[in-house]
């Protein structure tokens, strides 16, 4: 199952990058919210190898099989086919592949694939996390020296709270980053490069495969509040550990000033 999803993202990762720079027909799904024919072609092509694969397979998908579906019984495969498609729209080079497998109610196979550095990073339960062969760790750094990514959200009122998540954050870490995909900044916590991510909004098939790769490689996945793990809950913390709690603290603190509450109001 592993060496499929790490095909599947190659594969679909290839088409990615051979569409990356050429004009785009752009679909909108919603406010900011874009599709590409590039996210379709490449959904195809991990389904159609998935399904060969692994018979009787489910899917969730950003594109296609957005159903909820219940993960305890055989394998359902979360699959974000573009994560980043905002960049990817723009020119940037930092968007990526990414497609998990839960059976037995937990994830058991992770793989993200970034195209355009030709980085397969990939999980398997129990058993660590990789990038191209190299064993993946997260960092033990404090706050202090940490650098944290959030993402901006699409719709209004989450994007304000994340205003004021930044302004929170900005005070006791060394940096703030905003990379544009959460699945490539889940793997940037579990490689050690960065300490902790942020994003409200997000969607099981952007967190999947990268929540697995984080565990894996000794870290953190939650909601903002420290508490869930349910793959379909939508805000998320993902950090080393070390200061996974000092982060719950201080989002909560933003959270309840009052200035914050009246705009959550609204
Ligand atoms: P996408 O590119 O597949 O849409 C950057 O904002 C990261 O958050 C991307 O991985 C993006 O996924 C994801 N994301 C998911 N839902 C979002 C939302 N409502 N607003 C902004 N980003 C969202
Ligand atoms: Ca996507």
């Amino acid at each position: 199952m592993l060496e499929l999803a790490k095909i599947a993202a190659r594969v679909a990762g290839a088409i990615l990058r051979e569409r990356h720079g050429q004009p785009h027909t752009i679909h909108y799904k919603g406010l900011r919210d874009i599709t590409t024919e590039a996210d379709l072609a490449a959904e195809r092509a991990i389904i159609e190898i998935i399904s060969l694969g692994c018979p009787g397979a489910k899917f969730i998908t950003e594109e296609s099989h957005q159903a909820h579906q219940d993960l305890s019984g055989g394998p359902v495969w979360i699959i974000d086919p573009l994560d980043g498609t905002s960049n990817f729209k723009h020119g940037l080079p930092e968007f990526s592949v990414s497609i998990g497998m839960a059976a037995g109610g937990e994830l058991q196979v992770g793989a993200v694939y970034e195209p355009m550095t030709d980085q397969l990073f990939w999980a398997e339960r129990s058993q660590g996390a990789f990038m191209n062969g190299t064993r993946l760790q997260v960092s033990n750094l404090g706050l202090e020296g940490a650098m944290i990514q959030q993402d901006w959200p699409r719709q209004p009122g989450p994007r304000e709270r994340m205003l004021r998540y930044a302004q929170a954050l900005s005070v006791p870490a060394e940096c703030l980053r905003s990379c544009g995909s959460a699945a490539l900044a889940f793997c940037a916590v579990a490689a050690g490069w960065a300490e902790a991510y942020i994003q409200l909004t997000l969607q099981p098939w952007d967190v999947a495969a990268g929540m697995l790769i984080i565990q894996e490689a000794g870290g953190v996945a939650t909601s903002l509040d420290g508490v869930s793990t349910d793959l379909f809950q939508p805000d998320w913390l993902a950090s080393n550990g070390v200061i996974h709690d000092q982060l719950v603290a201080l989002l909560q603190a933003a959270t309840d000033r009052p200035d914050h509450r009246a705009s959550m109001g609204s």
